[in-house]
């Protein structure tokens, strides 16, 4: 773990490092990607068979590439009810708050009497990537889904591996409850080739999104502008700035929660407080005695967490804008001031009741965020991932007499003629009384 200090005079060499670690090097792996893509565009689904045996050890025919309703149903009776009960507090939460995010159209006339407006449509279909083995998680399931849904996507198709044919029933049963419409044991890159060019089994979808290992990274890359994608997501990361009292124990976990998803993973704590900061890292390494995954956030905490004391909290917002991080947790008695001035995250997790584990499952806000300094420019996932917009232009004779001489000019500066004509032969018609308006 790092230990800064921004009165130290080597912070800021000490700082660009802590930053530059979250570039992760990511496996180059474009040259088997491309290569399975193009398989996949030739052969369909005798191709996705062949990965599956290849790479899941599975043999499988086109006809058993789709989960069946029966199997889905088998795995749903596996799950326990407390789980169901879980996963329904998750979806309705994370469904009212998707809905309290569609945007309404836009219409409206100009002082020039044209009619404008913009018009929001739900993509047709939506392909849903979902990892296999510990990797999967049946929040992102919900996650990544229920936007979709919400937003109006009619179809909803789900690829999730099956290493050895074993499916993971509780992402199934969170696949029924966000009301995915069809699921196939298909994982790694060929998977991301099926949704994008389509084959017998699968059609093609408009969009693919959710997490995956390299490959899937790679070939949504790859397929990107055929289709659309989500953003490419890098390790997980939090901010932590607290102040006052806090329960050091309670923030410890915090840090490991992040800590314990990836080695790469990178947790931060920035505090005012030396003796909480000294608190803090001693509670980590106690927990680390005793978490199940302590291998996972001992490496990511060893290498990547840091604990920085700052002078005061307008310091601490400074390097938070700075990080621009993807969980941001603001755990003081007033977090408000602070929260005011903060530009740059992915979500925020305001006082002392609200730890980022809340936002993965329960919050309602998505927890597909963006990673690595990216939340500069980017956001979490959200309705709008599966809406576009149409304008529309709606022009009477009045409205083109005032507007038309000025395409007219800009097109002949152009030197598109027919553009200048199309309007002027209107302008001309209007002239002499035949026009139709
Ligand atoms: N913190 C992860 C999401 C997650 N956590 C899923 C637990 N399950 C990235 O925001
Ligand atoms: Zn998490």
């Amino acid at each position: 773990m790092n230990r800064l200090d921004t009165s130290s005079p080597d912070f800021r060499a000490d700082f660009a490092r802590l930053l530059a670690d979250r570039d992760s090097d990511t496996a180059r792996v474009d040259g088997p990607v491309t290569e399975i893509l193009a398989a996949v565009r030739r052969d369909g689904d005798a191709a996705l068979c062949e990965f599956t045996r290849r790479f899941d050890r599975m043999d499988v025919t086109p006809a058993r590439l789709r989960i069946s309703d029966a199997e889905i149903d088998a795995a749903c009776a596996e799950v326990p009810l407390k789980l169901h009960a879980a996963l329904d507090v998750a979806a309705t939460r994370i469904e009212s708050f998707h809905r309290a995010q569609l945007p309404a159209d836009l219409r409206y006339v100009d002082a020039q009497g044209v009619t404008l407006g913009m018009r929001w449509t739900p993509l047709d279909a939506v392909g849903l990537y979902v990892p296999g083995g510990t990797a999967a998680y049946p929040s992102s399931v919900l996650m990544n889904a229920l936007p979709a849904r919400v937003a109006g996507v009619a179809r909803l198709a789900m690829c999730v591996p099956t290493p050895d044919g074993v499916l993971n029933p509780l992402v199934l049963a969170a696949a029924r409850r966000a009301g995915v419409s069809e699921i196939y044991r298909v994982g790694g890159a060929q998977a991301v080739g099926a949704l994008a060019y389509g084959t017998a089994t699968i059609p093609a979808v408009d969009r693919v999104v959710g997490p995956g290992n390299a490959y899937v990274a790679e070939a949504k890359r790859q397929v990107f502008g055929r289709v659309g994608i989500d953003s490419i997501a890098g390790p997980s990361e939090i901010v932590i700035v607290a102040a006052d009292a806090n329960d050091p124990r309670a923030l410890a976990l915090d840090l490991l929660a992040q800590a314990e998803h990836d080695p790469m993973a990178q947790a931060v704590l920035i505090t005012p407080d030396a003796a909480l900061a000294q608190a803090v890292q001693d509670a980590v390494e106690a927990e680390l005695r005793t978490l199940p995954r302590a291998e996972i956030a001992r490496a990511s905490w060893d290498a990547h967490g840091a604990i920085i004391t700052v002078r005061d909290l307008d310091e601490a917002v400074a390097l938070v804008n700075e990080i621009a991080p993807e969980h941001l947790e603001l755990v003081m008695d007033d977090p408000k001031p602070v929260f005011d001035k903060v530009r740059h995250a992915g979500a925020i997790f305001l006082g002392r009741y609200c730890p980022e584990a809340i936002g993965d499952y329960v919050g309602g806000p998505n927890h597909v965020l963006p990673t690595s300094s990216t939340a500069r420019f980017a956001s979490g996932l959200s309705v709008f991932d599966f809406l576009k917009r149409t304008t529309f232009i709606d022009a009477k004779a009045d409205s083109l007499r005032e507007i038309g001489p000025a395409a007219v000019a800009l097109a002949q500066a152009e030197g598109l003629d027919a553009h200048a004509l199309s309007v002027s032969v209107r302008l001309e018609d209007l002239a002499r009384g035949s026009g139709k308006a």
